[in-house]
């Protein structure tokens, strides 16, 4: 490898859209609009003028509400299989890497599906290799939004979800997927499994891909999720809505899910004491927690059906998925039935949608 190659970067992507389609989408500016830049920026600028000599520019802004502009000049344009573009950035310290080399090349085939188009993405002349690292996230990002702009799965070409569906956690990212309205993939993947290991070295579910870009635990999807993509927002947006917010996420992986799943639902679903049974032993040091849990969050509740804010957050779609489990079994059915407005809210929110559809399957 030589020295220049070092710092060259190349991304690429098989895309579900004819060549002809992925090439308007690098040159029209309608459509550039939509898909450049990574995810939660804005475009707010793109002009182009797509012959050779001819300039483009593009202005994306992020949610910090900072902007970064780059241009550049077209040298080679051959539609639909070959674009050549310099490209700099307009702010410093992007800048100071001077002028860089843009090739876009696109092959056709048709696969069994229909037709497809391989995106190969050179970004060449980088001065450093921190400057062509730089470059890959941003560059990754956007051809996921590229993804999902020309190809007629749209998010669900690029957003993939693994795990059991009778998960809790998974139910959560579920539903906070449909209540951002986002197609998806999910596979229903058991934890320890090979494709679950190669996401996440713990072995737990919920894993999720976002096209390259590969993630797990709960909160962190959620999150991410949440900021990356419109729809109304799953966090709560002032200061102490959020921390309040914060508070029921954080007691329900610390303290909820291991007294209700761990020491008492599983105890049901996958019995391990003598002949088979549930452990009564464990099942009975349990209910205290959980009715103390219960109490706790059944005040907090009052009049009101979410657990922070006006509106469903990432702790009532934590939540809810577990209460759904405990009006199944006798203790906690029974604990359910004296607390009315955990009882309330779990029925306000069990019929909503993103609930609905994510019915675990049972037996
Ligand atoms: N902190 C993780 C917890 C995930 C978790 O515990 N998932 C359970 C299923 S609900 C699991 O994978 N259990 C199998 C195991 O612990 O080996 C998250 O928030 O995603």
């Amino acid at each position: 490898m030589t020295a220049r190659d070092a710092f060259d970067l190349t991304v690429s992507r098989v895309i579900r859209a004819s060549r002809a389609r992925v090439f308007d989408a690098f040159v029209k500016p309608e459509l550039l609009r939509r898909w450049f830049g990574p995810r939660g920026f804005t475009v707010t600028d793109a002009t182009v003028e797509a012959r050779v000599g001819g300039r483009y520019q593009l202005s994306v802004r992020a949610r910090t509400g900072e902007t970064f502009s780059v241009g550049g000049e077209y040298r080679e344009i051959a539609a639909p299989e070959r674009l050549v573009f310099t490209w700099k950035w307009a702010n410093e310290p992007m800048s100071a890497m001077g002028e860089t080399l843009v090739t876009v090349t696109l092959s056709e085939h048709h696969a069994e599906h229909g037709v497809e188009t391989e995106v190969r993405l050179q970004h060449s002349g980088f001065p450093a290799p921190e400057a062509r690292d730089a470059h890959s996230g941003g560059w990754n990002a956007s051809l996921n939004h590229l993804v999902e702009l020309v190809d007629p799965r749209g998010t669900a070409a690029t957003l993939a979800l693994l795990g059991d569906p009778r998960s809790s956690y998974v139910r959560t990212v579920r539903m906070a997927l449909t209540e951002k309205g986002l197609a998806y993939t999910h596979e229903s993947v058991a934890p320890r499994s090979e494709a679950l290991l190669a996401i996440n070295p713990f072995g737990r579910i919920p894993a999720f891909r976002d096209g390259d870009f590969a993630l797990y635990e709960t909160t962190a999807i959620v999150r991410y999720l949440d900021e990356c993509f419109p729809g109304p927002s799953l966090l709560a947006t002032n200061a102490r809505q959020r921390a309040t917010m914060e508070q029921w996420v954080s007691l329900i992986n610390c303290h909820g899910y291991d007294a209700m799943v761990r020491r008492y639902v599983l105890q049901y679903v996958f019995p391990k004491g003598a002949d088979g049974k549930p452990d009564r032993a464990v099942i009975d040091a349990a209910i205290p927690d959980i009715r103390a849990q219960l109490e706790v969050l059944d005040r907090a509740y009052g009049p009101r059906n979410v657990l922070a804010g006006d509106t469903v957050t990432m702790a009532d779609l934590l939540f809810a998925p577990i209460v759904f489990y405990l009006g199944m079994f006798p203790e906690s059915k029974a604990l359910l039935a004296q607390l009315p407005n955990v009882t309330r809210a779990h029925a306000w929110i069990a019929a909503r949608p993103s609930f609905r559809t994510t019915m675990p399957p049972t037996g």
